[in-house]
C-alpha cells in the first residue's frame, strides 16, 4: 500500500457545509429571467426604462412553477434584479421597481407570487440580486451602493420566506471609463448567513461555482474540492459577461482541471465549491418573440441535463416568462416533454432488491449492500486501502440496461480519483465506462444491454472511498 501524500490528505478532508449538501439534493432547478427588459425586448436594460412598461396583464406564476415541477426541477430562481435595477418587488429602497408601474394598481408583486407558487408546488425558492446595477445613482460610489444593496438583500431575506439561494452575477458591462463600484462582498455574505444560515451564496460567493460559460457545458472531471482562489469575486467577474451581445460560451482552456492531483498539490488552501451549470433553454436570457424558433429541443435538453445532474454539477435552466407574465407554449412543451422522458428514464431503478459484494470494505455497517439502501446515511466505505476496490451488483436476472447511476457519500469528502465499470457479457467483463469524478452524482450511459453482473473498480481514490448509491436503469 502506497503512503498518502499529506496533499491528498488534505483534499480529502475538505466536507461541503450542510447547505452545500442541501443545495446538492436539488440538482435541477430553473432560473426565470422576467423583468423590464421582457417589455423592452433587451437583454441588458439601462436602467432609464419608463416602469409603466411593466405590464404583465396575465402573471401567472402557478404556471410557471407547476410547469417547472412537472420537468422535474426541484427549485426556481427569479431575477428580482436584473442590471438595469428594475426591482420586481415592493421595495422601500427604490422608485424604480413594479410599484412604480400602474399593473396592478401599482401594488403588484412578483417576487411574493413565484414564492407562494413555490411554496404550493413544493419547489424551493431563491432570488437573483444583480450587484451590477446601472440604474441606482449609489453605483460606483462604495460605501453608500453597499448600504443599498445591503437593504435590498435584507427585505428579500426577511419578506419571502426561506430562500434556497442568493445568486449574486459576477457580470457587469460599465468597462474601463465606467462607474467602478468596489463591493463589500463580505458584508453581503454576513448578512445572508445572519437571516438565513441555509441559504447557498451563488456565483460571486462562497458555496457554490459557476462553471464557467454560459453555453450549458461542464468539464469531463467537475471537481467539488478545489483551490480557495476560485471563489475570489474579481476572479469570478474578470472571467463573466462585460457584454450583453457575448455570454461567454467556453470554459477558459487555462480553466478545464479545477481539482486533479496536479492542480491541488500546488494549492495549500483547497475548499468545497461544487459546479452549477447555467444555461437558456433558448438564445437570450430574457423572453424575445424573435427567439420562439430557438427553444431547444428534447435531445439537446437531455443532453444538457446528463452532462450537467450526471456528471456532479447540478442544472440551471433559464426559461423566461413572456410578456404577458407566462411561459411561452413552446417552452411548456419543450420542458414537459422533457419531464416525461426523465420519468421514463429513472422509471424503475433495477438494483433495487439486489445484492452487492464487495472486496473489502471498513466495517459491517459500511458493506457494498449499504449502496443500495436509500437512507442518504447508509454508505460504503472502503477503509484505508482503497485502489483496486471492487464492488460487484448481482441483479439476480438478466435486464435492458442502458444507465447506471453512482454516488459518493458527500459528507465524508470527495475520495474517488478514477474508476470504471463493467458488464459481464458472455461470462466476460466488458468496459462500459471509465471515469474520474463521480460525487454527488455520476450517470454512466451506454448502448442498451441485457445484462445481471455489473463490476465497479475504484482505480485510485484519496484516502478511502465510499458510495452512497448505484442505481440501475
Ligand atoms: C450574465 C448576465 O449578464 C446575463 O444577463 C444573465 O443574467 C446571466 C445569467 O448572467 O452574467
Amino acid at each position: 500500500m502506497k503512503a498518502t501524500p499529506d496533499y491528498v490528505k488534505y483534499a480529502a478532508s475538505i466536507v461541503p457545509s450542510e447547505r452545500q449538501l442541501q443545495w446538492q439534493q436539488l440538482e435541477f432547478y430553473a432560473f426565470f429571467h422576467f423583468g423590464i427588459n421582457t417589455f423592452t425586448d433587451s437583454e441588458w436594460g439601462n436602467g432609464n426604462e419608463d416602469p409603466d412598461l411593466f405590464q404583465p396583464e396575465k402573471l401567472d406564476c402557478r404556471q410557471w412553477v407547476k410547469t417547472c415541477k412537472l420537468a422535474g426541477m426541484r427549485g426556481v430562481i427569479l431575477t428580482a434584479k436584473h442590471h438595469d435595477g428594475f426591482c420586481l418587488w415592493q421595495t422601500k429602497t427604490t422608485d424604480f421597481s413594479v410599484a412604480a408601474s400602474s399593473w396592478r394598481g401599482g401594488r403588484g408583486d412578483v417576487v411574493a407570487e413565484c414564492a407562494a407558487a413555490c411554496r404550493e408546488f413544493g419547489l424551493q425558492f431563491g432570488v437573483y440580486l444583480s450587484p451590477w446595477d446601472r440604474h441606482e445613482e449609489t453605483y460606483g460610489t462604495g460605501v453608500a451602493y453597499d448600504a443599498y444593496y445591503l437593504a435590498q438583500l435584507r427585505e428579500l431575506l426577511t419578506g419571502y420566506g426561506p430562500l434556497f439561494c442568493v445568486w449574486m452575477d459576477g457580470a457587469c458591462g460599465e468597462g474601463p471609463n465606467g462607474r467602478k463600484q468596489h463591493y463589500d462582498w463580505e458584508s453581503y455574505y454576513a448578512l445572508i448567513r445572519k437571516l438565513q444560515p441555509n441559504t447557498v451564496i451563488s456565483i460571486s460567493g462562497p458555496d457554490v461555482r459557476w462553471c464557467g460559460n454560459e453555453a450549458g457545458v461542464c468539464r469531463k472531471s467537475e471537481w467539488s474540492v478545489v483551490p480557495y482562489w476560485h471563489s475570489e469575486a474579481s476572479r469570478i467577474a474578470a472571467a463573466s459577461q462585460k457584454d450583453a451581445t457575448k455570454p461567454p460560451k467556453k470554459i477558459n482552456p487555462t480553466a478545464l482541471d479545477l481539482g486533479s492531483r496536479k492542480v491541488i498539490k500546488r494549492c495549500n488552501q483547497l475548499i468545497w465549491y461544487p459546479a452549477e451549470v447555467d444555461v437558456s433553454i433558448r438564445k437570450g436570457w430574457f423572453y424575445h418573440a424573435a427567439e420562439d424558433h430557438t427553444v431547444k429541443t428534447l435531445d439537446k435538453l437531455l443532453t444538457l441535463y446528463y452532462n450537467s445532474v450526471g456528471a456532479n454539477a447540478s442544472l440551471l435552466l433559464n426559461i423566461p416568462p413572456s410578456p404577458e407574465g407566462t411561459l411561452h407554449e413552446r417552452d411548456v412543451e419543450a420542458l414537459l416533454n422533457l419531464g416525461a422522458q426523465l420519468s421514463i428514464d429513472f422509471n424503475e431503478n433495477l438494483a433495487e432488491g439486489s445484492v452487492v459484494t464487495d472486496d473489502r470494505h471498513l466495517d459491517d455497517a459500511h458493506t457494498g449492500q449499504q449502496t443500495l439502501d436509500p437512507d442518504p446515511e447508509a454508505y460504503w466505505h472502503s477503509g484505508d486501502n482503497p485502489d483496486g476496490a471492487t464492488l460487484i451488483l448481482d441483479l439476480g436476472e438478466e435486464f435492458d440496461i442502458d444507465k447506471i447511476v453512482l454516488g459518493e457519500h458527500l459528507r465524508t469528502g470527495q475520495q474517488i480519483e478514477a474508476f470504471s465499470l463493467y458488464a459481464e457479457l458472455d461470462g466476460k467483463w466488458k468496459r462500459l465506462c471509465k471515469g474520474t469524478v463521480i460525487g454527488h452524482k455520476r450517470i454512466c450511459r451506454f448502448q442498451e444491454i441485457r445484462v445481471r453482473r455489473f463490476k465497479l473498480v475504484i482505480e485510485q481514490a484519496r484516502c478511502f472511498a465510499t458510495l452512497r448509491t448505484w442505481e440501475a436503469y
